[in-house]
C-alpha cells in the first residue's frame, strides 16, 4: 500500500528541522527562513517530488498579529455608527415590503459585509479632490441597501428617498442594485449580474495604468476596489481575467471577496473550503493573497495552542461545518468543533457557550480588516485579494443567521426586530418597532460628527458619479475626404475603409491620442497590423525581446506607451477594456474614443450581458463588428457567420447600430457618432458592421448624409410615372449590391423598373417608426405624423422588397411602416462554408431571388401575370423544390 507522504514517520527528526528553522527565524529573520525554504523546495522538486500544498497556507490569517497595522480610530464609535447603518439598511428593505410585499430586496448579504465596507469608508476609499481623482469601488450588487443606508446617515440621501427603494417609475426612487443609468450621479458600476464586477474592475485597473503610461491621466495612488461574493467567484467572468491582473502587476487593484460561505441556495463549498480554494487560484495567478479568517477573539486561543492542534482542527473542518457553528450555537460548536480533541476542549473550558458563539470571524473584526486593507493598499508589484471570512445574515439570529434560506430573508418578525435592535443597541422603543423607523442621530451628535469628519478627510461622500465632461473638438467630415471621394476602379472592403478612417482620426491633433484601437487577437484579420508599428501595442513591461519580424515594416512592436490594446483571445476581456475606455470620460475625467474591432459573431452573442451593462454605464465608443454577414464571411462556416448581431444589438436601448454598404456611408456614420457622443454628449454607443468583401467604393452622392444617418436613402431613382411595372428594392450591407444587380435583371429580362434604397439601419428605422406611431396613438385628434419610412416610401410606386445578409427578422422590423406590399429576404438558418455566390443562392438572397421576389410581389398586385414569375424561376435555374435553408 502506498504511504501518505504527509504521514510523520520520524517525529524526532521532524522536530529537529522545526527547531532549526525556528532558530533561523529568531536569529536571522523571516526573510532568511523564506530564502532557505525556497532553496530547499527547488532542491526537492529536482527529484520529481511534488510539493502539494506549496500554493496554500494553513487556514489562518495571513497577517500575523505582530505585523497587523493598528486601526487608529474609535472602535466603539464606529461600531455604533455601523450598527445604525445595519439597522437602516434592514429597515429600508422591510419598509418597501411592508408597503407592497412584492418589491423584494436583500438583508443578509450586507449584514455579512458591513464591516468590510465600513472600514473602507472610514479609512481607505478616497473621493475625488483637487489633488487626485478618487478611488473606484465596485460594490456587490445586493449589498446596495447598506450603501444607501450610509449615504442616508452622511446626509446625501433623504428618508423620502430611502422610502422609494425599488420604486423607480416616478424617476426619483432608489434602484434595486447599482445602476448608473437610473442613478447617474451616484452609482458608477453595474455589478449585480454576477461576475461582471470583477471582470470590469480588472480592466479598469488595467486601463488606469494604460492612461498613466501614455501620459493621458495620472494614476497617482488611486485604487480600484472590487467587492464580490464568494458564490460569485464561481462565474467564469470573475476568475477569467485574474491572470491578466497578475501578469500586468496591477497593484492598483484590490479584490475583497466576502466569504460568508453561502450563496443563494446553500453553501458555496460545503465539502471544502472556499477561502483555501480561492487562495490557491489567486496565488497561482500571481496575486498577493491576504486571508482574514479569524477575528481577534481567537487570538488568545491560538496563543494557548502550543502543538498546532487548533490550527489542525481549523484545517480539517469544512465550510458546511463552519456554517453550522454559526447557524446553531456555541454549545454545538464546543461539542463538534472543539470536542473532536480533548486538548481543544480544555482550551475553551473557561468560555461560556455564548463566548464561544462570539468567537468572531475575521471579516467582522474591524481591526483585522483594517490591517488587511492597510497591507493591501501599501503592497506594490501585485494585485491583492482579501479573502474575508464572514457570516451570512450576521446579526439576524434565529431569523436567518447562516441559514440556507438566509439570502431570501426580506423581513423580520417583531421578535426578530427586537433581537436585532438589542444586539446592535439601536435606540428605538418597543412601541415604535413595528413601523421599523429609520434612525439618524441629531446632526450635532458625536456619531454624526465623527462620520462626517471621516468622510470629509477622505474627499467626501461616496459613491459619486460624474456624468459631465469637456466636449471634444471633432474634425469636420471633410477630413475623411479620401474615403468620401470613392476608390474609382479599385476594389476595397468596408473594413479596409474603416482602417483608413481610423488612421486618419488617429492623426488628428485634437482627438488622435484619445483613440483607443482594441483587438482580441484579430488585427491581422482586419488589416490593422500596420498599427502595430505605427502606434505600438500597449505593454506595461515594454518589449523585452526582439520580435522575429523586426526586418518588416509592420513588425510586432510592444511598447509601454503603445496605443493599441491587443487583449489576446479574450472577447470578454477586450470588451471590458473597451468599457473602461468608453467610461473614462467619467472615471478618469479623460474622454477616450475606443474602437473595439472583433468578429461580429463573437460580439453581442458571446458577451451580450456586458453589452447590456455598457448601456447602463453610458459607455461612449464604437463597436466594430468585422467580417459581418452570414454569406459575406463565406469560408468560415457555421460558428463564424453572423446573421443576427444586429438583432441582438437592437435589444440594447441606447446602442445605435448600422450596417453600411459603402465607405462613404461608414465615414458619415463614424463622424456622426463622434459628434453625438463627444460633442452633444448623448449617452449612447455605436455598433457598426464592416465587411471583408471587396468592391468599388463610389463617391458620396449629394445630399445623402441625412438619409444615411436616419437609416435609409434613395440611391437610384429609376422609376418613371408612366409605368406600373415598378418596384422598390431595399438592401443593406453587401446585399445591397445584389439588389442593384437584381434591378438590372428586372429591367433587362422583364421590363420592370426598380428604385434602389440603401438601408443603413433597419434598427434605427424601427425605433423612429415606433416612436412616431406611439405619438399618433396618444394624440388621436392631431394630424398624424409620418414615420421616416413612410415619408420615404409614400408616393413611390410598387411593392417593396428588402434583402439583407441577416435574418429576415432584421428587415421585417419596419413592416408596420411600409405602405403596401412588403417582402423580405434574409439569411435564416445555420451558416456553412462555400463561395459567396453559392451561399447567397443557398440562403436565397442573391440577385436572382431578389428578382423573383420582386416579380412575385408584382404578380400578387396583379401588375404582371404569375407566369412571369415561373418564367423567372426557370430562367435563373431556381429549384422550387429546394429545401428551406432554415431547416437545414
Ligand atoms: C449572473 C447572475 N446569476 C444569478 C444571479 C442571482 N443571484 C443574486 S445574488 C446570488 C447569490 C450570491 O451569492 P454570493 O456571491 O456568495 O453573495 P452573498 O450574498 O453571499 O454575499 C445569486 C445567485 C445574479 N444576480 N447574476
Ligand atoms: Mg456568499
Amino acid at each position: 500500500m502506498e504511504r501518505d507522504p504527509l504521514t510523520d514517520i520520524d517525529p524526532v527528526e521532524s522536530e529537529e528541522w522545526i527547531e532549526a528553522i525556528n532558530s533561523v527565524i529568531e536569529t536571522e529573520g523571516v526573510e532568511r527562513a523564506q530564502y532557505l525554504l525556497q532553496r530547499l523546495s527547488t532542491k526537492v522538486t529536482e527529484t520529481g517530488a511534488q510539493l502539494p500544498y506549496a500554493i496554500n497556507t494553513p487556514y489562518r490569517n495571513t497577517i500575523p498579529i505582530s505585523k497587523e497595522a493598528r486601526m487608529p480610530g474609535d472602535l466603539f464609535m464606529e461600531r455604533s455608527i455601523r450598527s445604525l447603518i445595519r439597522w437602516n439598511a434592514m429597515a429600508m428593505v422591510m419598509r418597501a415590503n411592508l408597503k407592497d410585499g412584492t418589491l423584494g430586496g436583500h438583508i443578509s448579504s450586507f449584514q455579512s459585509s458591513a464591516t468590510l465596507y465600513d472600514v473602507g469608508f472610514n479609512y481607505f476609499f478616497r473621493g475625488t479632490t483637487e489633488e487626485q481623482l478618487g478611488d473606484l469601488i465596485y460594490i456587490q450588487g445586493h449589498s446596495a441597501p447598506g450603501i444607501y443606508a450610509r449615504s442616508f446617515l452622511e446626509g446625501s440621501l433623504s428618508e423620502e428617498q430611502l422610502d422609494k427603494f425599488r420604486q423607480e417609475v416616478d424617476g426619483d426612487g432608489l434602484s434595486s442594485y447599482p445602476h448608473p443609468w437610473l442613478m447617474p450621479d451616484y452609482w458608477q458600476f453595474p455589478t449585480v449580474s454576477m461576475g461582471l464586477g470583477p471582470l470590469q474592475a480588472i480592466y479598469q485597473a488595467h486601463i488606469m495604468k494604460y492612461l498613466d503610461n501614455r501620459g493621458l491621466a495620472s494614476r497617482g495612488s488611486r485604487k480600484v476596489w472590487c467587492f464580490a461574493g464568494d458564490g460569485e467567484m464561481d462565474e467564469p467572468e470573475s476568475q477569467g481575467a485574474i491572470a491578466l491582473a497578475g501578469r500586468e502587476n496591477l497593484d492598483n487593484l484590490i479584490f475583497v471577496v466576502n466569504c460568508n460561505l453561502q450563496r443563494l441556495d446553500g453553501p458555496v463549498r460545503g465539502n471544502g473550503k472556499i477561502i483555501q480554494e480561492l487562495e490557491g487560484v489567486f496565488r497561482g495567478a500571481g496575486w498577493n493573497v491576504i486571508k482574514v479568517v479569524w477575528g481577534r477573539q481567537w487570538d488568545p486561543l491560538f496563543e494557548k495552542d502550543k502543538f498546532g492542534l487548533l490550527q489542525q482542527r481549523m484545517d480539517e473542518a469544512v465550510d458546511g461545518e463552519y456554517q453550522n457553528y454559526k447557524s446553531r450555537s456555541g454549545g454545538y460548536t464546543r461539542e463538534h468543533f472543539f470536542g473532536k480533541y480533548p486538548e481543544l476542549l480544555k482550551i475553551v473550558e473557561d468560555l461560556t457557550d455564548e463566548d464561544i458563539f462570539r468567537l468572531n470571524r475575521g471579516g467582522h473584526d474591524p481591526y483585522k480588516v483594517y490591517a488587511a486593507y492597510e497591507a493591501a493598499t501599501t503592497h506594490t508589484g501585485q494585485p491583492t485579494v482579501i479573502l474575508a471570512k464572514t457570516v451570512k445574515g450576521y446579526g439576524l439570529g434565529p431569523a436567518g443567521e447562516a441559514q440556507n434560506y438566509t439570502h431570501s430573508v426580506k423581513k423580520l418578525d417583531l421578535e426578530g426586530l427586537k433581537d436585532f435592535r438589542d444586539r446592535f443597541d439601536i435606540p428605538i422603543s418597543d412601541a415604535e418597532l413595528e413601523k421599523v423607523p429609520y434612525y439618524r442621530p441629531p446632526e450635532d451628535s458625536t456619531e454624526m460628527r465623527y462620520l462626517k469628519q471621516r468622510r470629509s478627510s477622505l474627499g467626501g461622500s461616496l459613491p459619486r458619479r460624474k456624468s459631465d465632461f469637456e466636449a471634444l473638438q471633432i474634425p469636420p467630415l471633410s477630413m475623411l475626404e479620401s474615403v468620401l471621394k470613392g476608390t474609382g476602379d479599385r476594389q476595397i472592403s468596408t473594413t479596409m475603409a474603416f482602417v483608413r478612417i481610423l488612421s486618419t482620426l488617429i492623426k488628428d491633433k485634437q482627438i488622435g491620442e484619445r483613440i483607443v484601437p482594441i483587438v482580441p487577437d484579430e488585427a491581422r484579420t482586419f488589416g490593422m497590423e500596420g498599427m502595430f508599428r505605427q502606434l505600438g501595442i500597449y505593454s506595461s513591461g515594454g518589449q523585452l525581446y526582439e520580435p522575429t519580424d523586426t526586418d518588416q515594416i509592420m513588425y510586432y512592436r510592444e511598447d509601454k506607451k503603445g496605443q493599441v490594446l491587443e487583449e489576446g483571445i479574450n472577447e470578454g476581456g477586450a470588451f471590458a477594456a473597451w468599457l473602461a475606455a468608453a467610461t473614462s470620460y467619467s472615471n478618469n475625467e479623460t474622454p477616450l474614443i475606443p474602437f473595439y474591432v472583433f468578429y461580429s459573431m463573437f460580439g453581442f452573442q458571446r458577451i451580450g450581458d456586458l453589452c447590456w451593462a455598457a448601456g447602463d454605464l453610458q459607455a461612449r465608443g464604437f463597436l466594430m463588428g468585422g467580417t459581418s454577414g452570414r454569406t459575406t464571411l463565406n469560408g468560415e462556416g457555421l460558428q463564424h457567420q453572423d446573421g443576427h448581431s444586429h438583432i441582438l444589438a437592437s435589444t440594447v436601448p441606447n446602442c445605435v447600430s448600422y450596417d453600411p454598404t459603402y465607405a462613404y456611408e461608414l465615414a458619415v456614420i463614424i463622424r456622426q457618432g463622434l459628434q453625438e457622443m463627444y460633442v452633444e454628449k448623448l449617452p449612447r454607443y455605436y455598433y457598426i458592421t464592416i465587411m471583408n468583401e471587396n468592391y468599388e467604393q463610389p463617391a458620396i452622392p449629394d445630399g445623402v448624409e441625412e438619409g444615411i444617418l436616419r437609416g435609409m436613402y434613395c440611391l437610384q431613382k429609376n422609376a418613371v410615372k408612366t409605368s406600373k411595372k415598378v418596384v422598390q428594392l431595399l438592401g443593406s450591407g453587401t446585399i445591397l449590391r445584389e439588389s442593384i444587380a437584381a434591378s438590372e435583371l428586372l429591367q433587362k429580362d422583364f421590363g420592370v423598373t426598380a428604385d434602389i434604397w440603401s438601408v443603413t439601419s433597419f434598427n434605427e428605422l424601427r425605433r423612429e417608426g415606433l416612436s412616431v406611431h406611439r405619438w399618433n396613438m396618444l394624440h388621436p385628434q392631431e394630424k398624424p405624423r409620418l414615420s421616416y419610412v413612410e415619408e420615404c416610401l409614400t408616393g413611390v410606386s410598387g411593392p417593396v422588397i428588402a434583402a439583407t445578409d441577416y435574418m429576415k427578422a432584421y428587415a421585417d422590423q419596419i413592416r408596420e411602416f411600409v405602405p403596401g406590399l412588403y417582402s423580405v429576404l434574409g439569411t435564416d438558418g445555420f451558416g456553412r462554408s462555400d463561395t459567396r455566390e453559392r451561399l447567397r443562392k443557398f440562403f436565397e438572397v442573391d440577385r436572382y431571388y431578389i428578382t423573383v421576389a420582386a416579380l412575385s410581389a408584382l404578380a400578387q398586385e396583379n401588375v404582371i401575370d404569375a407566369a412571369q414569375v415561373t418564367k423567372a424561376i426557370e430562367l435563373y435555374g431556381i429549384d422550387p423544390g429546394k429545401p428551406d435553408p432554415v431547416t437545414l
